[in-house]
C-alpha cells in the first residue's frame, strides 16, 4: 500500500510541474513572442506539447487508480451513520430557519426524507412528536418546495389535504404517528435532523 501511496504523490507532483510548465510556455502571448524569434523557447513550446500528448493518457490512468482508492471514511463522533449519510440531531427546539443555521454551521444540511424507511429512521433519533425538514413555500411557485440540500426532492411525504397554509404556513415538518408531513408556522420550536455525506476516506 506504501508503493500506491507514493505513486499518488508522485503522479500529483507530476501533474502540478506539467501544469506549471504549460502555462508558463503555453500562453498566446509567449507563443507570438516565440514566433518572431525562432529562439529555444519555440522548442520549449513543442517540447511541451509532445509531453502533454504522450503522458496524459498516463496520468488520467493512474488518477483513476487513486481515485479508485477512496472509499467511505466514519462519521463524525455522536453523528449516526445510514447508508452514505451521517446524521445528527440538533442541538435544542428552535424554529425552522434557526434549525436550518445550525445545520449549515456543521457543514450538513437539514433533512428531508427521501422515503418512509428514512422518516422513520429520522423519527427514531429523537422522541419529539414533530421535527422541521427543509421544506418552504416558494412564493414564485406558489407550492411548498423540499429540498435534500441543493436537490428538489421528489417524494411526496405529505399528509393528505396538505399543505394547506400557503404562505401563512411556510415551513415544513414531520408529524410522528403518521411519519407524514404538514405545512406549519415557521417561528414554532422544534429539532431537526442535520445530514451530512459520510466523509471520503483515502487509503493508502
Ligand atoms: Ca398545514
Amino acid at each position: 500500500m506504501a508503493n500506491h501511496a507514493q505513486s499518488c504523490a508522485y503522479l500529483v507532483q507530476v501533474c502540478v510541474v506539467t501544469t506549471w510548465y504549460g502555462i508558463i510556455y503555453q500562453t498566446p502571448v509567449d507563443y507570438m513572442e516565440w514566433s518572431k524569434n525562432y529562439t529555444m523557447a519555440s522548442q520549449h513550446f513543442l517540447m511541451t506539447k509532445m509531453f502533454l500528448l504522450y503522458l496524459m493518457p498516463a496520468f488520467a490512468q493512474a488518477s483513476q487508480s487513486c481515485v479508485s482508492s477512496t472509499g467511505a471514511g466514519k462519521c463524525p463522533n455522536t453523528w449516526r451513520q445510514r447508508g452514505d449519510n451521517c446524521y445528527e440531531v440538533t442541538s435544542t427546539d428552535k424554529s425552522w430557519s434557526e434549525a436550518k443555521e445550525e445545520c449549515k454551521q456543521m457543514s450538513s444540511v437539514m433533512s428531508t426524507p427521501n422515503s418512509m424507511n428514512e422518516t422513520l429512521f429520522l423519527l427514531g433519533m429523537v422522541s419529539t412528536d414533530r421535527l422541521w425538514i427543509d421544506c418552504y413555500y416558494n412564493d414564485n411557485q406558489q407550492e411548498m418546495e423540499c429540498k435534500d440540500g441543493m436537490r428538489v426532492i421528489q417524494y411526496n411525504g405529505w399528509e393528505p389535504g396538505e399543505p394547506n397554509g400557503h404562505s401563512t404556513e411556510p415551513c415544513g415538518e414531520i408529524v410522528r404517528g403518521s411519519g407524514k408531513w404538514n405545512d406549519n408556522r415557521c417561528d414554532l420550536s422544534y429539532l431537526a435532523i442535520c445530514k451530512r455525506p459520510v466523509p471520503a476516506m483515502l487509503h493508502l
